[in-house]
């Protein structure tokens, strides 16, 4: 979930359940530092998000989401420990939003920065995780290159097969939604 979910009540509720019946869910936030337009620090009165946690006895950590690899082992400790305890785990990925929350949304907005964009911008973790592949001699600058433009070619495959795609039919907005038993 994102920051902008923890302050509200499904949140809670869900994570007081998973404390009291000890269920092994794993809880993730994306402090990404904004919910929309509103700073976390405007919208919820605890900052640190994975301390919302200790409200509810879950076991809870925090991780610099803008290193990959830190991500990557973090992730994996807490799947290990939840199948160990059989106990949930909440863990805070403190990461930021580069672009706006949606198409709406300009670029830097005007509740932030340009330079606050343009300063974490140096930390995005595609970028700095590139250069640590770049280092061990993992890949090359013409890997990165292949894979840009063969992403590129995979997007806009997708956007020509979806213009040129029929309407689907007004019942397939009920397909999939809930869980489906015996074709109902
Ligand atoms: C239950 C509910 N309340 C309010 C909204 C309106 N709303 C849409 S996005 C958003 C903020 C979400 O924040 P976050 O998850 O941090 O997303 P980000 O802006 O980082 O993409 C809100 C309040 C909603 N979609 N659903
Ligand atoms: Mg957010």
């Amino acid at each position: 979930m994102g920051d902008g979910a923890t302050n509200i009540g499904t949140f809670h509720e869900g994570l007081n359940l998973a404390g009291l019946w000890k269920l092994p869910v794993i809880f993730i936030i994306e402090n990404n530092r904004y919910g929309m337009g509103t700073s976390v620090d405007r919208a919820s009165a605890v900052n640190e998000l994975h301390k919302k946690a200790l409200a509810y006895n879950i076991h809870n950590e925090v991780v610099d989401g803008m290193d990959v690899l830190e991500v990557y082992k973090k992730v994996k400790a807490v799947v290990d420990r939840a199948k160990e305890t059989y106990e949930p785990a909440l863990l805070e990925i403190e990461t930021y939003r580069f672009r706006g929350h949606s198409m709406s949304d300009p670029i830097h907005g005007h509740y932030r920065s340009k330079d606050e964009v343009e300063r974490l911008r140096k930390s995005d973790p595609i970028i700095l995780f590139g250069e640590t592949l770049k280092e061990e001699g993992v890949a090359a600058d013409q890997d990165f290159e292949e894979s840009e433009k063969r992403i590129k070619r995979i997007v806009e495959e997708c956007v020509e097969f979806t213009e040129n795609s029929p309407e689907p039919p007004i019942e397939e907005l009920w397909k999939d939604v809930y869980f489906e038993r015996n074709g109902a």
